[in-house]
């Protein structure tokens, strides 16, 4: 009811929508609109109400909660369940739990606060209360485990198309899993996943986004930034939620119908990792080389100085 309301304010930004129509709408009386628009009201909506002409919205509060990421959601199945939490450990953590007792395809976990939120190989993902989207994804696609990875590929296009149409913001691929945005690095991304050798039961994929952080800790201060730092002005998130699961659920079904090629094709023409010399440093070593591109797995190719292509699964990347 309240996302429905919410859309329908939305839909008329600046204008006011009467009473009447507002219940017509929502099927309720004039007595249970008053209260809904109550409810907005303690929940930080600031809306002026006129007599005879009804209500507008003048200012909407950062929130994440289902009704503000399901009020105007243009996507079939992805985010169309929303597990809202203010503070937790970690998105993934019940992601991982939902997914386990049977959540559908297509939802979501999204927090304001992640205490113990986690990047790749267990280490830690900043995530302050209220000024970031810490989100994962649980989807279930029927195909090989050792395609996986390439979901993280798909994300990195979504994320970035997301971006771009919600804020108007350029940001480049850095393989396999960051978002950087004027070098720096605003999205971080992990895929994980619960399968047998060779069955997926689910794929977890938690995206974490700087919106609109303007201070980071010492660790990171210098390679951090986010939305506001780089737009110079406050990002609403839900709208960011919104325009990325629009667009990944895009890109997914393109996946799921015609493979990674054309994903791939995206993918490479966002990506700033090759076609350069890097060093990849893995768990076990380091090579330098030049990155030549990624196969049709993603999987990176690196030519060394003797020529030989060494084949890389996973690694951090620096230029
Ligand atoms: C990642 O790992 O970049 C994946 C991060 C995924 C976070 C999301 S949030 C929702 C979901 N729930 C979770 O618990 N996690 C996911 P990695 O490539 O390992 O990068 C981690 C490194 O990024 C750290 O060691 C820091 O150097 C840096 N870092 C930590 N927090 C950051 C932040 N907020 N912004 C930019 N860099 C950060």
């Amino acid at each position: 009811m309240r996302s429905k309301l919410l859309q329908m304010l939305n839909d008329h930004q600046g204008e006011f929508v009467s009473g009447e129509a507002i219940s017509n709408y929502l099927g309720c009386s004039r007595t249970a609109v008053w209260k809904h628009i109550e409810e907005l009201r303690k929940a930080g909506y600031k809306l002026e109400a006129a007599p005879r002409k009804g209500y507008r919205i003048i200012h909407q509060p950062n929130l994440l909660t289902e009704s503000e990421i399901k009020a105007g959601l243009a996507t079939n199945y992805l985010g169309k369940h929303v597990h809202y939490e203010k503070s937790v450990k970690s998105t993934q953590e019940i992601a991982h739990r939902i997914s386990r007792d049977g959540a559908i395809e297509g939802t979501i976990v999204v927090a304001d606060e992640q205490v113990a939120g986690k990047g790749r190989l267990g280490r830690p993902w900043f995530s302050p209360i209220g000024t970031g989207i810490w989100m994962s994804l649980i989807l279930r696609p029927k195909i090989p485990p050792q395609q996986a990875p390439q979901l993280t590929l798909l994300t990195a296009v979504a994320v970035i198309r997301g971006i771009k149409a919600a804020t108007d913001l350029q940001c480049d691929i850095k393989w396999p899993n960051d978002i950087l945005l004027n070098g720096r690095k605003l999205v971080g991304i992990l895929t994980e996943m619960q399968a047998d050798p060779d069955q997926i039961h689910s794929v977890i994929i938690g995206i974490g986004i700087n919106v609109n952080e303007t201070d980071f800790p010492e660790e990171i201060k210098e390679i951090a930034t986010s939305l506001k730092i780089e737009k110079e002005e406050e990002i609403n998130r839900a709208t960011v939620i919104k325009s990325i699961l629009e667009q990944f659920e895009e890109l997914y079904e393109l996946f799921l119908n015609e493979g990674f090629i054309p994903i791939k094709k995206l993918w490479e023409s966002n990506a700033i990792t090759i076609g350069r010399n890097i060093t990849a440093r893995t768990t076990t070593n380091s090579i330098h080389g030049f990155a030549q591109g990624i196969t049709e797995d993603g999987v990176l190719l690196l030519k060394d100085e003797k020529g030989e292509i060494h084949k890389i699964y996973s690694a951090d990347i620096e230029f």
